[in-house]
């Protein structure tokens, strides 16, 4: 339950060890962690802060349809990804405008610089939602995780569905233990990728008519992503349950790295002195296949959290 949650962001204040990181914010970390979520207790998004729900489910539909252009999320009012595809723009050799350098520092300690980027950014929103071209060549995020569930590039040209032969896998051979999905792709890390995947790989394993998944993440940024993460494998979890008729198990979340970055350690201590309330309840719409399901098909039911805590991302 949420508890798992509060664990960890108390573990990794009292033990965690200060370190730097590529994003020069400055965390404190543990590294390996496990928390499991029991998917028939209900549905688990956060109720000690509020988090947005439809900006998950707009993500993980966009991982689904293995679409890695910030197009679509745009048109869903989603702008979680917007900064890894802005870096790619203004550090390309057609952008002149003005200098971007460090923008997500910057933007924290410079009001005026902060000013000129909000406008940059959405001069690009802009033009990624409405010119075709530039949408092509500067909205993509190149091979994230869309293109590594559906379309991963294999040495001989052809392409593998991973999340579609895993479903057939599941349906046709439950008892399997190779029901896994990778998103690491060791020759795609280092120059064909915005951020090379913090969601590692995750498998499924089938027992007793209920069906659970366990996501190893690299890399958990605790107090903006990892809310997230949980509610988007337990998302992904139900669907491809539902479409095969089982039930939902367990979500086993696994981390690597899991950190607190330094200007949210404020946030992480007002939220754990909230009391964790019931848990919503997740409603799916019927549906045959998980590739058909849209944003109305998902919704939430009984979600009455805590007010929203703000923080900066680490860009
Ligand atoms: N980079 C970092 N530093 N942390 C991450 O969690 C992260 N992600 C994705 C890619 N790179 C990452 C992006 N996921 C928010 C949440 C998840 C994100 C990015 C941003 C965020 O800012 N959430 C706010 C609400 C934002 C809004 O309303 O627009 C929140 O309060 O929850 C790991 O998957």
């Amino acid at each position: 339950s949420e508890q798992q949650y509060l664990n960890l962001c108390n573990k990794v204040l009292l033990e965690g060890s200060e370190r730097d990181d590529r994003t020069n914010t400055g965390t404190i970390s543990i590294f390996g962690h496990q928390m499991r979520f029991d998917l028939q207790e209900g549905f688990p998004l956060l109720t000690t802060k509020k988090v947005p729900f439809h900006l998950i489910v707009s993500e993980l539909l966009w991982f689904i349809k293995g679409d890695t252009n910030i197009r679509f999320l745009l048109e869903n009012n989603n702008h979680i990804w917007n900064e890894w595809a802005f870096k790619k723009w203004v550090e390309s050799e057609s952008y002149q405008g003005p200098d971007m350098t460090d923008f997500g520092n910057r933007i924290l300690v410079d009001e005026e610089f902060k000013e000129v980027y909000i406008k940059e950014m959405n001069t690009f929103v802009d033009a990624v939602l409405h010119d075709d071209a530039f949408a092509k060549k500067y909205g993509d995020l190149g091979s994230v995780y869309g293109s590594q569930w559906r379309q991963w590039k294999t040495s001989n040209g052809q392409t593998i569905d991973q999340l579609k032969d895993v479903i057939h896998a599941i349906k046709t051979n439950p008892s399997s233990r190779r029901h896994i999905v990778t998103a690491w792709n060791p020759e795609d890390v280092p120059s064909n990728m915005a951020l090379p995947p913090c969601h590692t790989m995750f498998q499924f394993y089938v027992s007793d008519g209920k069906l659970s998944c366990q996501l190893y993440q690299r890399s958990g940024d605790i107090f903006l992503g990892v809310p997230f993460n949980i509610a988007s494998y337990a998302l992904l979890t139900c669907l491809i349950a539902k479409e095969c008729g089982l039930q939902p198990g367990e979500f086993v979340h696994t981390l690597g790295d899991a950190h607190i970055y330094k200007n949210h350690i404020d946030q992480v201590k007002l939220q754990l002195e909230r009391e964790p309330k019931a848990l919503p309840k997740l409603i799916l719409r019927d549906f045959d296949s998980i590739f058909d399901v849209g944003m109305d098909d998902i919704q939430l039911d009984h979600y009455e959290p805590h007010p929203p805590i703000k923080a900066p991302i680490a860009v």
